[in-house]
């Protein structure tokens, strides 16, 4: 032990009437829920980014928090992997997820770097195996290094190309390795500063390109995990090739891989996106492309991406309501891409900011099995649709412009508008909270 996290015990279930702080009062894991239990509806995993490589900065400043493991030695790496794996255990998360860049000391080239990295996996493989904790999903820091300022994939220069493409290589090994379920790629710097000095067209065919790699290096290994792109809007480039869910799936329809990849949704980054979290889910359900959850919170007035632990069980709700009805998750999870506040300097808030999100993540849970157990909503709206099931109806879907029309005069069809009843539904959501 290192006692980073001295004197916090596991974190149990004591149920909502419990006073600790340091309790879930709705994260039962076994408790069954729709026929399975909890902890495999949502399949939690901590982001060892936020939580363990982060340092507290901001544009205006610096780091604030003070970390044992701060420093550039394999040494370092392997202390904050002890205290990472010790945090695992204190929530009981099942799973978790990394970058290269999160784990291992940074080199000043793709052997070194390899070379760490290789090392610290099989640091993880014996953690892994003492405590049962598994890998959500691997993937490739491809934004942070001054190398990646003008994109990974898609830069101008073909030697960041090669090095971005040896580098997922690398990470994807290593995810295989260690049994990671899924593997991601979110473009960070794959978009554009101006247009004045980008050629977006080969860009693009870069970036299918890797894409076309990715997926083609998965089946020669026999990665049977998942390959998910995460959307973002902007931040930290001004315009993404990967802005939302449906600008994804053209990318992929353009590329012929809407079949091999799918996506990781983030919360923060549909509201960048101005669209809800919910869209986004139901979009990808639609489309049949939902992978996995990146689950965090944004704030709604700032603007930027703030990557906060999600605390607002009504969204959730409506967010879990949508990965129930995608069919929950296969090889995806929820995973907490949520930091803590600059000021918040403690270990324990470490420990609080996952049981308060894993608690809200378990009430929205609960309140969406009771909302699809109930059945009002859909049945309000299968009412609403209903007369596309009637013969006339489903007739439209095969006729043309012409018969429609000649129907519309000879039947006199003269539609009177109905309640969307927005409202009713409104005030039956908030029943199940
Ligand atoms: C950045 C972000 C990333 C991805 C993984 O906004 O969400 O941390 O989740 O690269
Ligand atoms: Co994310």
């Amino acid at each position: 032990m290192t006692g980073f996290f001295k004197g916090i015990q596991q974190i149990k279930y004591e149920g909502p009437a419990s006073d600790n702080d340091f309790a879930f009062r709705h994260y039962n894991p076994d408790e069954i829920v729709m026929g399975k239990p909890m902890k495999d509806h949502l399949r939690f995993a901590a982001a060892y980014w936020h939580s363990f490589a982060w340092e507290g900065g901001d544009p205006f400043g610096g780091r604030t928090l003070d970390r044992p493991w701060f420093g550039d030695s394999m040494e370092a790496a392997k202390l904050k992997a002890d205290v990472a794996f010790e945090m695992f255990q204190i929530l009981n998360v099942p799973y978790f997820c990394f970058h290269d860049a999160d784990v291992r000391p940074e080199g000043n080239d793709f052997a070194t770097n390899t070379r760490n990295l290789e090392e610290i996996v099989d640091y993880f493989a014996g953690k892994m195996d003492e405590t049962g904790v598994k890998l959500l999903w691997g993937t490739a820091n491809l934004f942070s290094h001054r190398r990646f300022m003008s994109g990974a994939a898609t830069n101008p220069d073909p030697d960041v190309f090669a090095f971005s493409a040896a580098t997922i290589k690398t990470c994807m090994d290593a995810t295989v390795k260690l049994g990671g379920e899924n593997y991601v790629l979110w473009g960070g710097r794959e978009g554009y500063e101006t247009l004045l000095n980008t050629d977006m067209g080969r860009e693009r065919a870069q970036a299918g390109r890797m894409l076309q790699m990715v997926v083609d290096y998965k089946h020669k290994i026999g990665f049977k995990g998942g390959i998910l792109i995460e959307p973002k809007p902007q931040e930290p480039t001004k315009h993404q090739y990967d802005y939302d869910v449906a600008t994804v799936y053209g990318f992929l329809k353009d590329f012929g891989l809407e079949g091999e990849v799918q996506v990781n949704i983030e919360q923060g980054h549909a509201i960048l996106a101005g669209h809800s979290f919910e869209h986004e889910l139901a979009l990808a359900r639609e489309l049949g492309i939902f992978g996995s959850i990146d689950m965090n919170r944004n704030d709604y007035q700032s603007g930027w991406d703030t990557d906060q632990f999600p605390n607002n069980v009504p969204e959730m709700t409506l967010a879990f309501y949508e990965v129930l009805r995608a069919g929950g998750f296969k090889t995806g999870g929820t995973n907490f891409d949520a930091k803590l506040r600059r000021q918040s300097l403690d270990p324990e808030d470490l420990i609080l900011a996952h049981v308060g999100g894993m608690d809200a993540c378990a009430a929205g849970l609960k309140a969406a099995v009771a909302m699809l157990e109930d059945g009002k909503l859909e049945a309000a709206r299968d009412a609403r649709y209903a007369g596309w099931d009637a013969p006339q109806g489903l007739s439209l879907m095969t006729s043309d412009l012409t018969s429609i029309a000649a129907r519309v005069q000879s039947e006199n069809i003269n539609p009177s508008p109905k309640s969307g009843r927005q409202e009713r539904l409104e005030n039956l959501i908030n029943r199940y909270q």
